[in-house]
C-alpha cells in the first residue's frame, strides 16, 4: 500500500466513523505502533537505498502527523456531540436545590424598624462607633467627674488624637447613639426628625439580657411645639405596629441628664416587665451645646434597644443567642 493509498483509506474511514470505539479501533489499525499499517510500510523502507529513505522518510513523517491529527479533531468532534446530546434537558425532572442564606434576626429586626419609622416620616442618619468623649458624654450634659457617667461603663480607647495643642481628646466606643443626636444638631435646624440605628459598646457583665456589643436606635424630633404627647402617640404607634394591637407596655419615670423629663418604656414579657428604652424631653443644655436657641425649640428623644425588641418579637429567652454564631438559631428565622 503506498502513502496515497493509505491516506485516503484512513481519511475515508474516520469520516464514516460515528463512536469514539469504532474511532479508536480505526486507529490501532492504520496507526498501532505494533502492526498499524503505517509502521508496517515504514519496516518495510529498510530494504530501501539511501537515496529512497531520504525521500520518503519525511514524506512518512508527514502523513503520520496529518492522520494523528485527523483523529484528535475527530475525537473532539464525536466528544462535543456526546455533550450536547446529553444536555437536552428532562424540564420534568426535579430541580437541584440551591442552598440560600438569609438574614440574620437584628438585620430583620432593624429593617422593620427602619420601614415603620419611614412611615412616620422620620429620616434614617447614620454617626462613627469611635466616638470622642465630647460627644459621647460631654455635648449630652454629663461632664468629666458626674456620677451619671458610671451609668455607661465605657470601653475607653488609648489616645492619640489632639484636639488642640493643649488638651488630649479621650476616645471611646460609643456607649449609645445619642452622640448623633449632637452631630446631626450640628449641621442641621429644626425642624426634624430622625432615626439612628448603630452598634454601641458597654463594659459590663454580660447576662440573658445584657451584652456588651449591641445595637440601639436613637429617635430624635425637634421643632417648635414639639412635647411629650408627640413622644407617647410615637411610641405607641410604633409598638403597635412592631408588634400588633395587644402589646403590653408602661412609661415609667427614670434619669437621664439629657432629658428633662425622662422616661422608660418597659414591655410585658412572660409576667416580667422588660426596658426596652430610655427616653425624655431634650436638656435646654443639650441644645445650649448645638447653639440652638433654647426657649424656642423642643424636642424629645429616645434609645431603644434593638434586641431586647428582636427577644419579644421573636420570644427569645436569652439576648446572648444572637451573637453565638450557632446556625441551628439562626436558621429559624
Ligand atoms: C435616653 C434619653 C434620650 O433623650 C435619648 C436616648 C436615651 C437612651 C440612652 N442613651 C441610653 O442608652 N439609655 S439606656 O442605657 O437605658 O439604654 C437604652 C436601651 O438600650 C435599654 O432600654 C435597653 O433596651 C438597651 N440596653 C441597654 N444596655 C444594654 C441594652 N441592651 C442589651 N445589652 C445591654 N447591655
Amino acid at each position: 500500500m503506498d502513502f496515497d493509498v493509505l491516506r485516503r483509506n484512513v481519511l475515508e474511514a474516520i469520516k464514516k466513523t460515528q463512536d469514539v470505539k469504532g474511532l479508536e479501533q480505526i486507529r490501532i489499525k492504520y496507526l498501532g505502533r505494533q502492526d498499524g499499517e503505517l509502521i508496517k510500510i515504514l519496516r518495510s523502507l529498510k530494504d530501501l537505498s539511501v537515496e529512497e529513505k531520504r525521500k520518503l522518510g519525511p514524506a512518512a513523517n508527514f502523513l503520520r502527523n496529518e492522520l494523528e491529527a485527523a483523529f484528535i479533531n475527530k475525537l473532539e468532534n464525536l466528544k462535543l456531540k456526546i455533550r450536547n446530546s446529553q444536555s437536552n434537558l428532562d424540564v420534568t425532572l426535579p430541580g437541584k436545590k440551591v442552598p440560600v442564606g438569609h438574614l440574620h434576626p437584628l438585620t430583620l429586626m432593624e429593617n422593620r424598624i427602619r420601614e415603620i419609622f419611614q412611615s412616620l416620616s422620620f429620616s434614617v442618619v447614620e454617626g462613627p462607633e469611635v466616638e470622642s468623649d465630647y460627644y459621647n458624654f460631654d455635648a449630652l450634659n454629663i461632664p468629666a467627674n458626674h456620677p451619671a457617667r458610671d451609668m455607661w461603663d465605657t470601653f475607653w480607647l488609648r489616645q492619640k488624637v489632639q484636639s488642640s495643642k493643649f488638651k488630649v481628646q479621650s476616645l471611646l466606643l460609643r456607649t449609645h447613639t445619642s452622640p448623633v443626636q449632637i452631630r446631626y444638631m450640628e449641621k442641621h435646624q429644626p425642624p426634624f426628625q430622625i432615626i439612628v440605628p448603630g452598634r454601641v459598646f458597654r463594659y459590663e457583665a454580660t447576662d440573658a439580657t445584657h451584652e456588651i456589643n449591641f445595637h440601639q436606635i436613637e429617635g430624635l424630633m425637634v421643632g417648635e411645639d414639639v412635647s411629650l404627647a408627640n413622644f407617647k402617640y410615637i411610641i405607641e404607634e410604633f409598638l403597635k405596629q412592631l408588634f400588633g394591637k395587644n402589646i403590653h407596655f408602661r412609661f415609667r419615670p427614670s434619669y437621664f441628664p439629657f432629658t428633662e423629663p425622662s422616661l422608660e418604656v418597659d414591655i410585658q414579657l412572660g409576667g416580667k416587665w422588660l426596658e426596652v428604652m430610655g427616653a425624655g424631653m431634650v436638656h435646654p443644655k443639650v441644645f445650649d451645646a448645638v447653639k440652638y436657641n433654647s426657649k424656642e425649640v423642643r424636642g424629645f428623644a429616645f434609645g431603644l434597644g434593638l434586641e431586647r425588641l428582636a427577644m419579644i418579637k421573636y420570644k427569645i429567652d436569652d439576648i446572648r443567642l444572637f451573637y453565638s454564631g450557632d446556625l441551628r438559631f439562626i436558621k429559624q428565622f
